[in-house]
């Protein structure tokens, strides 16, 4: 591989592509699967049927939602705030019986993209104008540094969609412990969590015959062509699930069906595939009680509530400071 270092890059994306591609074996991160077609992508992943987790999730929340919205409220109401709020498709069942049943709670959407966060309002101000929204644009580390200072009453943290199995634990970890950092003892956090369950139906789930998961697996590819001046050839590389039962880890790859040289102008980086070598690009986490009550106790967190649905496939969880 031949290398002309360029150790000033403009750009964490820039940094992390030029060591994910200069190691053995190579690596790109999923969080630059998202761009704006790659938002894209992942809605139409949502609507996949392969796809399970969003419909669990949104009847978990359907089927519990008396349950679950009773379990938020506080005495003097309390602030709902959504990690990643997305279109809101499914937070906006609780905010619907919350806002019929009169409870008092302002809620606060945190997501990196502003325009999701417009859209939301928008979408909220349509469909149920009468709830309290203050929207917040930001990193979740910003955010939750911020909102440690909003203690005027309680708090319940929102982080739907299994997006923690994204991390590696220890990245989950250190995520869980900024999150019980911001909490007062009060406070509740409630996040999903893809379980654990027939290796198949999960190798089905990020597999799909259509190509959408694919496609969305070589957005990262594309971004590096698009804002890295990248010549990678997106047909010579194909999408690689695989599924360990053991460890519950699902992880994506990109595999080169060729030897081949791709240029990355913009890094002045050229980068040598043998044929049949892979990019790591995902993984995506399944859990059991055992790996959340872990999870949760390495990060000073305790579980207490937990809902499923009716196939065990999804769990949502409620923690509280130790
Ligand atoms: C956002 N995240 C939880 C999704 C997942 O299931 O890992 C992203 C995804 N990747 C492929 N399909 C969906």
């Amino acid at each position: 591989m031949e290398n002309n270092i360029n150790t000033r890059f403009a750009s964490a994306f820039e940094e992390d592509v030029y060591t994910g591609l200069t190691s053995y074996p190579k690596h790109l991160s999923s969080k630059y699967f998202y761009d704006k077609k790659g938002d894209k992508l992942f809605q139409d992943i949502m609507n996949l049927p392969e796809y399970y987790l969003t419909n669990c999730e949104y009847n978990i929340l359907a089927e519990n939602t008396k349950e679950i919205a009773d379990a938020f409220s506080g005495a003097n109401g309390f602030d709902l705030i959504e990690l990643g709020a997305g279109d809101g498709k499914k937070t906006k069942l609780l905010l619907r019986y919350l806002s019929d049943n009169n409870i008092d709670f302002n809620y606060l959407p945190v997501d990196i993209s502003q325009n999701a966060l417009d859209e939301l309002q928008e979408s909220l101000k349509k469909e149920l104008p009468e709830v309290s929204v203050k929207p917040q644009q930001g990193t979740y580390f910003d955010t939750l540094e911020r909102l440690s200072d909003y203690n005027s009453r309680k708090k319940v943290i929102l982080v739907l969609g299994s997006n923690i199995g994204n991390l590696l634990h220890k990245d989950a970890i250190v995520f869980l412990k900024q999150i019980q950092e911001a909490m007062t003892p009060d406070d509740m956090l409630f996040m999903g969590f893809d379980q654990k369950k027939n290796p198949q139906t999960i190798l089905d789930a990020y597999n799909d015959p259509t190509g959408v998961t694919e496609a969305f697996n070589k957005n990262v590819l594309e971004r590096i062509n698009n804002e890295l001046d990248g010549d990678f050839d997106l047909d010579s590389f194909f999408h690689w699930e695989t599924y360990n039962p053991e460890t519950g880890t699902a992880k994506s790859f990109l595999i080169s069906r060729e030897k081949q040289t791709v240029t990355i102008k913009k890094l002045e980086l050229t980068v040598n595939f043998e044929a049949w070598e892979s990019i790591h690009t995902e993984i995506s986490q399944k859990y059991d009680d055992m790996i959340v009550d872990w999870l949760a106790s390495q990060a000073d967190l305790k579980v207490t509530d937990s809902f499923t649905d009716e196939k065990d496939y999804y769990k949502n969880y409620i923690f509280r400071k130790k």
